[in-house]
């Protein structure tokens, strides 16, 4: 049994402080459908089934670890735990994706919002997190979705394009929309502050939803909520990374949360962010997920791309600009991991 993070390169790059010659790399959505031995898993368990079974949440944690050099694991679950304890009903459908059964559809419908103890609902993922630290010999991410994006799957009930009954209601009743917004970031803060005493080296906050926002927007309804939480978490001393879709337009703008890395898209120049972005600030991402579909030697040429645009810098996570999509081949996975710690070079 291990006992020690014995990889620090995820945290020393965390504090802009890896002069260790390469980068740490992990990936997002590195557990999931593209591994066959976790689609094996889902024939026997349905997902949420597999989130609330710490046992299940583990081992599924560990797959992509055991695999592949990766860095970092990130805890198995999903951002949707969140309102499935605030008793809206959870279920994912084939194909479809993750429903809510009883989404809000008016400010009075917060009101009815249950007093929950996010320790004693999701006391699971404490327990899979004390697991995994005895596993691990690499650092442990903890997450949880930003309030933007919890609020627009609770009132759309399900994945959008336009999310356009959340934004309705935001333009249309402002003060409620924030009073939702403040009541799931007081959730998120005691949430995730249950995971770090759980042993989480650092967290991701996902505000996935949050490039449906115009620029006011964006400060107004997920920045100052994201902001919100990295205060809450202050004094616990937890590294974090903030990740959303859009984050080429809206990076500039996270600088203010004062996270520790902000997660970059592939729309961006990463270098040029370098030279936008505090140096104390560590960019994370960038490369597109759709590269792992491509040939070995151009997969391996854009991780190349990517690490030469950032050879020395302290402060860079290799990582995609969003999660691996089911169809990847996992030996593309292990060529990205590869390349990126120098076992190819062109
Ligand atoms: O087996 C299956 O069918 C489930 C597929 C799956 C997986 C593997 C879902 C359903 N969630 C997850 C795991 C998950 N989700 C992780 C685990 C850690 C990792 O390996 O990265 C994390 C961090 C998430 C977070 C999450 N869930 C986000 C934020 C990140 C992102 O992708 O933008 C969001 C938006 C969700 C909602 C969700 N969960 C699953 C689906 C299909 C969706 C909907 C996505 C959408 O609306 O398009």
């Amino acid at each position: 049994m291990k006992t020690l993070t014995q990889n620090t390169l995820l945290l020393d790059a965390l504090k802009c402080n890896n002069h260790s010659g390469r980068p740490p790399v992990w990936l997002m959505r590195q557990a999931g459908r593209y591994m066959p031995e976790y689609r094996a898993m889902r024939e026997k368990h349905d997902f949420l089934s597999m989130c609330h079974t710490p046992e299940l949440a583990v081992k599924v944690t560990l797959m992509p670890i055991e695999q592949f050099d990766l860095d970092a694991a990130i805890l198995f679950s999903d951002i949707l735990v969140v309102p499935e304890a605030l008793e809206l009903g959870l279920r994912f459908d084939e194909g479809i994706g993750p429903i809510i059964e009883r989404p809000l559809a008016s400010s009075k419908d917060i009101l009815n919002l249950p007093n929950i103890s996010v320790k004693e609902k999701l006391s699971y993922v404490s327990t899979a997190i004390k697991i995994l630290k005895q596993e691990l010999d690499v650092p442990l991410l903890g997450f949880a979705g930003a309030p933007f994006t919890l609020a627009s799957y609770m009132i759309e009930g399900r994945s959008s394009k336009s999310w356009s009954k959340t934004k309705k209601w935001m333009f249309d009743d402002p003060e409620s929309f924030h009073q939702l917004l403040d009541i799931l970031a007081d959730y998120t803060i005691d949430y995730l502050k249950m995971q770090v005493e759980a042993g989480v080296d650092a967290i991701q906050l996902f505000d996935s939803w949050a490039y449906v926002l115009n620029h006011d927007c964006f400060c107004e309804f997920s920045l100052r909520y994201q902001q919100k939480i990295l205060n809450g978490l202050r004094d616990t001393q937890i590294p974090t990374i903030l990740f959303c879709r859009g984050s080429s337009v809206f990076a500039p703008l996270m600088v203010e949360a004062k996270p520790s890395a902000i997660s970059l898209d592939w729309n961006a120049d990463i270098r040029e962010m370098r030279n936008r972005i505090p140096k104390n600030i560590a960019l994370q991402g960038n490369l597109d997920p759709d590269i792992l579909l491509a040939s070995e030697e151009t997969l391996r040429r854009e991780v190349q791309r990517i690490l030469s645009k950032m050879r020395g810098e302290p402060g860079f996570i290799f990582n995609l600009g969003h999660g691996i999509t089911p169809q990847v081949n996992p030996d593309q996975v292990r060529v990205l991991v590869d390349t990126v710690r120098g076992v190819f070079s062109l």
